[in-house]
């Protein structure tokens, strides 16, 4: 490890050997995993898992807190949530780094996803003087009728490797603000950036005096720590951020025990591109949209619907561009492309482009193993298919692009919407026609439908998630913070008498 990287660890509060657990101390003496970079194979650190018993602790802390944090008024909250933000801040180039090295995004993008914390601690500050309730004309004489939102209690965040960080902190701003403490499951494939963003919080949490449980973490596998979350009443809402299968599992055993789910799971971007659109904010938007973080993200795009008579020359153009494509080290400010997560993801990809091949795609580039160290580096891939490819409608986590020719924008949008997932969508196009109808109940069924856009890089001021397989989820902005509170309905009567509601009379 060189000076530079062993400086970084420090710098975040990372040693050799880490306890994977916090509730206010570290623990951890489960079982043991090395954490290697996808760069170069280089060993980061290694961390010691939460065993059941330790999980059992954690959570009784993080519980235990939950009762003195509701009752701290929120914009106090909200001052919690403002220090955190500045401690990103501050802490912003040193934490994308660890983000690159830890899961291979390149810095720019690990930059922009630190950045998303930021903003999102904003917003969660803003929020947390605006948690308004309504109040609505009682129908009955002398009498109010109010609702008011109260914390809900500990909310699990169960995230996934390719926004290690970001997803932590869209759930823990809100959560936070909201009166809820956080238990925190990373992925087991990132579990370093979730011990440095867990000791920023404890810094802030301490510096304020109140319990650091509220910000606890339980480093662990799925199948273990993750179904304790899963099946505690304790956890009054889980947030879960993973693949289709893991969500319906989480679903399930989250339903079993009437808790609440956030479930953020599969997406299969499309972009529309129009003979009516720019053909450049196109090329520009499917480019970033397909090969940003290698590929791995929910809404990364993965297919494109093109007008039949612009198709040849938007494919030969963004052919172009995918040569082009610089793919190495994603510290260096000219990577565009860096490796993909791990050797299994590679495997995965390889393995897609041979089935996509024997259902009669057409690979017109990429899709290669690069022979760099560690073994994670590929080439991006364009794959030529006719609508309706099997293949279309998986998800490959990886960036595999499909190129489809449509005729008609009502076939365009059919197109779009005819797979089993519902995250991210996007027009290119000037027709206002065209965008409307795209918008419109009989355009795209996702949860995000973009114009002239591409598919990722969501704002956090929206709400974030979609819908059929992507799980139904919202987090982030907009009013996703409803989800993280109990909403009491309260009816006040000041007549001096009882007047029963719906007309209904008692002679006593
Ligand atoms: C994800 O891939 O899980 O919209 C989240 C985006 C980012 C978040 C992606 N703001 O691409």
């Amino acid at each position: 490890m060189n000076d530079h990287t062993a400086h970084l660890l420090e710098r975040l509060g990372i040693s050799q050997r880490n306890p994977g657990g916090f509730h206010g101390e570290w623990l951890g003496s489960g079982s043991r995993q090395q954490v290697i970079s996808p760069l170069d194979g280089e060993v980061l650190a290694a961390v010691t898992n939460v065993d059941r018993a330790e999980f059992e602790q954690v959570l009784a802390r993080c519980h235990g807190a939950f009762a003195s944090w509701k009752l701290v008024p929120a914009p106090k909250r909200g001052e919690v949530v403002k220090e955190l933000g500045d401690e990103l801040r501050r802490n912003k180039e040193a934490l994308a780094e660890l983000v690159t090295l830890e899961m291979g995004k390149t810095l720019r993008e690990g930059l922009g996803e630190v950045q998303e914390m930021i903003d999102i601690c904003d917003f969660a500050v803003g929020l947390s003087r605006q948690l308004y309730g309504r109040t609505m004309p009682s129908e009955r004489r002398m009498h109010r009728l109010q609702e008011q939102w109260q914390p809900l209690g500990v909310v699990g965040v169960i995230t996934a490797f390719n926004f290690p960080v970001a997803v932590w902190a869209w759930n823990t701003a809100i959560a936070l603000v909201c009166g809820d403490t956080v238990l925190w499951k990373p992925s087991s494939r990132t579990p370093i950036t979730a011990l440095a963003c867990t000791r920023l919080a404890e810094r802030v949490l301490r510096k304020f005096g109140y319990d650091p449980a509220i910000c606890s973490l339980t480093i662990g596998k799925g199948s273990e720590i993750g179904d304790l979350i899963n099946t505690d009443p304790r956890v009054a809402l889980v947030s879960y951020t993973g693949s289709v299968p893991g969500g319906r599992h989480v679903g399930r055993l989250v339903q079993e025990r009437f808790g609440r789910h956030i479930l953020e799971l599969g997406g299969n971007g499309a972009v529309i591109v129009s003979q009516k659109g720019d053909l450049k904010t196109a090329l520009d938007a499917v480019y970033f949209g397909a090969i940003g973080t290698s590929g791995q993200r929910c809404t990364s795009t993965r297919r494109v619907i093109i007008h039949e008579s612009i198709f040849d020359t938007f494919v030969a153009q963004l052919q172009a561009l995918y040569a082009r494509t610089p793919i190495g080290d994603p510290r260096d400010a000219a990577i565009l492309m860096g490796p993909l997560v791990d050797a299994g993801a590679v495997a995965t990809m390889l393995e897609a482009i041979e089935t996509i091949k024997a259902q009669g795609g057409r690979i017109l580039m990429g899709g290669e193993r690069l022979p760099n160290p560690g073994g994670c580096y590929v080439t991006p891939c364009l794959a030529e298919v006719a609508a309706g490819l099997p293949m279309t409608r998986e998800e490959t986590f990886a960036p595999v692009l499909y190129l489809t020719p449509y005729r008609t924008i009502e076939e365009a949008i059919a197109i779009q919407n005819d797979v089993p997932q519902g995250l991210s969508s996007a027009i290119i196009s000037d027709d206002l026609l065209e965008t409307e109808l795209f918008l419109s109940a009989a355009g795209s069924d996702c949860g995000i439908a973009n114009v002239n856009t591409g598919t990722s890089g969501a704002e956090i001021g929206g709400a974030f998630g979609g819908e059929k397989e992507t799980g139904g989820g919202r987090e982030s902005g907009s009013d996703a913070w409803k989800v993280y509170m109990r909403r009491q309905t309260s009816a006040i009567n000041f007549s001096g008498g009882v007047e029963l509601a719906q007309g209904i009379t008692l002679e006593l």
